[in-house]
């Protein structure tokens, strides 16, 4: 097993990239520090829905330089900016629709003109999957059935363990306090779903610990941000009648059919405005069936029989992919929303697939567990390098599993 000090230094690729963990929907506005650098200060501030742009203010740390900055998006325009006196007016940026997304930054100064140069940093309106560390990457981890401990390796710093529900709970795990804090940290909640009684155990990051009810046996527990509320909402969908209850944090259920029995319901946010969709997968002909809450009514095959859905946003344009992993053959079968398809051998037969942004880079990682002792963790990590890591025993279930047909 690594240790804490191995895993930083593993991630040390990664430290370069700044991230900032954006407030999302319906928050409000709050300005983190994005990248920093020996010349030039660099804030960005997203706003919420419905006021759509991001916001940044340079500075250089001498006062009285003109700051020159140069911004690349993902889409539009390149933007520059000039200012004198250490700081440059705010600046909106209109077509960003919000959502996660990268960006490169140059800055720099008439004293210092040449190369000072950030490799970029990312900006998440997303909670990350797993991501117990608050460190905007998911956490390898797995939750023991036995005694209810969870074990947590994030990213950063050193593995712990929480004992958090019992043998025949379900696990849930997302981000329900919406805790985006000063550091723009939004970390995920230890979280459990009890069929026998339909009730939600969830130990706030932030808040309190606290238990919601919603569901009953039978049901599929499917926790998500549909209302753009900036926390997971408690959701489940019920099979027999294609049904999915959502309840509002302030207590409120809305029901919407949709799917049938024997799919599989694979929520996500597909169309990248910052919302959960609701969606089914439909193992028996590979149709994904998805309701956008932007773009509407979506159909499309992909995937055969026997593969399992693995849903995630893989080219870091905020909108989820349509993807599935072939457990046959170990075949990642991509639909990228903005790069294409991707077809990657990653994984073998008896393996799990278990994909989440383990570098912390907005991109998703193809990612395994192996059983063993201990069960062994494969992820390619889309920076680079592989990370191979031991974490877990035979019967634990690993934390970011997707859900299998
Ligand atoms: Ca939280
Ligand atoms: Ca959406
Ligand atoms: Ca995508
Ligand atoms: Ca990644």
């Amino acid at each position: 097993m690594m240790t804490g000090m191995n895993r930083r230094l593993l991630w040390s690729a990664v430290a370069a990239l700044l991230c900032l963990l954006a407030p999302v929907a319906a928050t409000p506005a709050r300005a983190a520090e994005l990248a920093s650098g020996p010349i030039v200060t660099v804030t960005a501030t997203i706003k919420p829905p419905g006021d759509s742009g991001v916001r940044f203010e340079f500075s250089a740390v001498k006062p009285g330089e003109y700051v020159y900055v140069r911004v690349r998006l993902p889409e539009g325009p390149e933007l520059e900016f000039v200012g004198e006196d250490a700081v440059v007016d705010f600046v909106s940026v209109p077509y960003f629709s919000g959502s996660s997304f990268w960006i490169d930054i140059e800055a720099w100064t008439e004293e210092n003109p040449g190369d000072v140069t950030y490799d970029g940093a990312t900006i998440h309106t997303h909670a990350v999957a797993a991501d117990f560390g608050g460190d905007s990457s998911t956490s390898v981890s797995v939750w023991r059935p036995g005694d209810g401990y969870w074990h947590v390796l994030p990213a950063y710093g050193d593995a712990y363990g929480a004992q958090w529900g019992m043998a025949g709970d379900v696990l849930v795990p997302a981000d329900y306090d919406g805790d985006a804090d000063s550091d723009g940290e939004r970390r995920t909640d230890l979280a459990i779903w009890r069929p026998s009684d339909g009730t939600w155990w969830i130990k706030g990051s932030e808040t309190q610990d606290y238990v919601a009810r919603l569901g009953r046996d039978g049901d599929v527990p499917v926790p998500g941000d549909y209302a753009g509320w900036g926390q997971a909402e408690t959701a489940v969908w019920r099979p027999e009648s294609g049904k999915w209850f959502i309840q509002s944090p302030l207590g409120v259920v809305r029901a919407v059919r949709w799917g049938q029995a024997g799919d599989v319901p694979v929520p996500a946010d597909y169309d990248g405005d910052g919302l959960t969709d609701v969606a089914v997968w439909r193992p028996t002909d590979g149709t994904w069936l998805i309701n956008k809450s932007r773009l509407g009514q979506y159909t499309e095959g992909f995937g055969l029989p026997g593969d399992i859905p693995v849903p995630a946003d893989y080219d870091r344009d905020g909108a989820a992919d349509i993807a599935v992993w072939r457990p046959t053959d170990g075949m990642w079968w991509v639909q990228r929303s903005t790069e294409g398809l991707l077809a990657r051998p990653f994984g073998q037969l008896g393996d799990r697939p278990v994909p989440g942004d383990y570098d912390g880079d907005a991109r998703s990682d193809l990612a395994v567990v192996r059983p063993g002792n201990p069960l062994m963790w494969h992820v390619d990590l889309s920076d680079g390098g592989l990370l191979a890591t031991g974490f877990g025993l035979p019967g634990d279930v690993p934390v970011p599993l997707v859900r299998t047909p």
